[in-house]
Order: structure tokens, then sequence, then C-alpha cells
């Protein structure tokens, strides 16, 4: 017999989930739209995938298996529907992954189906997380996530030391999905790894984030490009930084590619994280940059600053002052949306176009990196607007 407190739950549950998300009306930087609410939260997740439902062995109807937080999805737009493959944390804190569904891409997001589960070969994989989505040209959506496991060279009593490798899944339906081996690079450590959506020079390209360790990165950081021939035996052997991480910029510390880049008539169109170390801890903020159609590794553009940083609520959460996105969809009318996590806690929508996204890459001033030549740059900005204010006396 079903639990009476269900039926409660779920008509609450119902409400929330069919609640329509406005664009902020407080919010203006002429670059994309934030919403109100957060398009999903833990609140989101079905209640059957937490309670156990049966009043005889659940008599108080407790939550058996909790989930703490729901973020950094992969996303992708499939037959004019909107999904993310969403980071759900339990309260285990073990990640896995779900599909939320969505028919406009900024609210009425609804799990579908069960938790992702495939054969898994690494007995040692603890943790999975952070899925890059990837329709490619060969006709396979590839997902790429951070395969961890405890360190096998730490000692005993550490237990915390860790290894982050890249680990690869394909699918054709999102429902059926086939693990292929790890992704080997010259790095001891992989996050961040994501593939590049079409081949090049016939080979397949990847953009990776060499690291020494598995939160510094040491000797590595910075987003690299490297390319390998076969998928079904992923090896690269050469990765080159094409986006460096810089002293007193937002990607000071590390840095790390997003989604996918976007194809546009301009360039490939890059969303990354950067990372920069505060006396209250790590901080990070979105920024993009683009690279050439004939060399998705070179970067022919690159606005000054942050594109995407916490704002009001966003900034706390679990690891407060976080914003990562490695989710983003074009839809036919060139809308983008962005799918930003906050502080490893809930998920947002950011909107814009694709006109807009080019328009703010290319055009926005690049970092002069020396502060007299940011005032410059800024007083530059002044000028020309005082002149045109003048003007209209
Ligand atoms: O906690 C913030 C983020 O930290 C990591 O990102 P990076 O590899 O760039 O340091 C990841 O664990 C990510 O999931 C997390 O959101």
């Amino acid at each position: 017999m079903i639990h009476e407190k269900y039926f409660d739950l779920l008509e609450k549950q119902n409400e929330y989930l069919a609640k329509k998300n406005k664009k902020k009306e407080d919010f203006y930087n002429g670059i994309y739209d934030r919403y109100e609410d957060p398009v999903l939260t833990r609140h989101h997740v079905p209640l059957h995938w937490r309670f156990d439902l049966s009043k005889q062995s659940n008599p108080f109807f407790m939550e058996r298996l909790g989930v703490n937080a729901t973020f950094n999805p992969g996303a992708i737009y499939l037959n004019g529907k909107y999904y993310m493959v969403v980071r759900l944390e339990g309260v285990d804190r073990k990640s896995i992954f779900a599909i939320a569904e969505s028919d406009n891409g900024v609210d009425q997001f609804q799990f579908i189906g069960t938790p992702i589960t495939w054969e898994n070969p690494y007995e040692d994989e603890t943790n999975i997380y952070d899925m890059r989505l990837v329709q490619h040209e060969d006709g396979w959506i590839y997902g790429i996530y951070c395969s961890e496991s405890k360190d096998p060279g730490a000692p005993q009593f550490d237990t915390s030391s860790a290894v982050a490798q890249a680990g690869l899944v394909r699918t054709k339906d999102l429902k059926y999905w086939e693990r292929l081996p790890n992704i080997e690079t010259p790095s001891p450590q992989q996050r961040n790894v994501v593939l590049h959506p079409e081949f090049v020079d016939g080979k397949y390209a990847f953009y990776t984030r060499p690291q020494d360790g598995f939160i510094s990165t040491g000797k590595g950081g910075g987003i690299a490009f490297g390319v390998c021939d076969d998928i079904e035996k992923p090896i690269i052997s050469e990765e080159t930084i094409m986006d460096e991480k810089v002293y007193h910029t937002v990607y000071e510390v590390k840095n790390g590619q997003g989604p996918a880049p976007i194809k546009t008539d301009k360039g490939w169109i890059h969303i990354a994280h950067g990372v920069r170390n505060t006396a209250a801890g790590l901080r990070y903020v979105l920024y993009t940059f683009a690279t050439s159609l004939e060399a998705p590794e070179k970067i022919i553009a690159k606005p000054g600053g942050h594109f995407i940083a916490p704002y009001d609520e966003e900034r706390v959460g679990d690891v407060s002052n976080v914003i990562f996105c490695n989710g983003a969809i074009v839809n036919e009318q060139n809308e983008v949306f962005i799918y930003y996590a906050s502080s490893d806690t809930r998920i947002h929508v950011a909107t814009t176009t694709i006109e807009k996204l080019v328009d703010y890459t290319f055009q926005t001033p690049e970092d002069p990196l020396h502060s007299i030549e940011n005032a410059k740059q800024r007083k530059e900005l002044i000028e020309k607007n005082l002149h045109l204010l003048k003007n209209i006396k």
C-alpha cells in the first residue's frame, strides 16, 4: 500500500514543476537574459527516486535515498526538445547522471526514465560527473565526463587523494549507452575534456585540460587541443595549450573548456570557465573566446573579463562563488540556451542569440592586462560617449 503522504507531496511537487519561468526584469547587460528561477534543483527529482513509497516498509515516509544537489549538466537539443544530462549528487556524495527534458528550455524540466547506467569495466571508478554531450558528425552522441578514482599511489592514511580521468560513452538515443575506454593523454590527470563536434583533418579532436594534481593543475592548466585517430581506442599523444592561464585575470589559477564550441559564420564560439583565488577561496566564472573555423585551436577573438559570474543568490551553495557550465543548446531560431550551475548546487539558464554571442565575443575589447592600459581603454570609451552626448544638445 502506498503511503498517503506521497500524494500530498506529489501535489506540491507537481505545482512546483509546472511553474513558468520569467526573465529577470531587474537585470540587463544586453548580452544575455537571466531568469527568475533556477531551471532545475533537487526539488525536481521525482519522489519515487528518493522515497520508498510503501507504507509497510516506510511507515514514517522517510527519504531513503536523499538528493543533495543537481548541477553541471551536459545539454543537447533533439527532435525539438531540450535535454540535460544532469549531475545528480546523492546525500552519499556520489554523483550519477540523470536526464531531464523540457519543451522550451527555460522551464518545466522533468526527469525522465531512470538514472543512466552502463556496463562499467573500470572497477576503481568511484565518482562520475560533468558530462559534455556532443552530437558528432560521425552520427553518435558522445558523452565525456570526469571519471574519478582513489589515488592508488597515496599512502594508506590518505583517504582524500584522487585521480581524475576522462571517461567516454556514446549513445544514439539517450537510452542505451556504450562505455568506451578512458581517453589517454600525456597528462597524469584530466578534467574538462570535450570532443569537437567535427573531424579535424579526418581525426577526432578534443579540448583537454592537463593537470598534475586533482584540484591544483600544477605545471598543467590551460585549455589544450589534441587529436586521435580512433575513438574506440582514444589515445591523444600530444596536447598543445591553446588558451593559457594568465596572471591577474579571471583565469589566473586554472580554466577549462565548457560545452563543445558553437559553430558560427565568424568562427567557433567557446564558453569556458576561469578560476582565480581569493581570500574566501576559489572563484569560478565563465568567459568566452572564438577560434578559427579552419583551425579550431587558433584563438581569433577574446573579450576581457568574465561573461557570467555568480549573481545574487547564485553566490551561495555547497561550493560558494562558483559558476560552471558544461552544456549549451542552439535551436532552429539561432537562440542560445546556456545551462550553468551556481555554487555546485542548482542549475540556471541564460538565453541569448548567436548574433549577440558573436557580437559580444568579437566586439568586446580584450583585457590589456595592465591597470593603466585598462584605465586608458575605459577613458577612450567615456570620451567617445561624451562626444556623442555633447552632440545631442
Ligand atoms: O567546485 C567547482 C568545480 O570544480 C571542478 O572544476 P575544475 O576541474 O575546473 O577545478 C569540478 O569538480 C567541477 O565539477 C566543480 O563544479
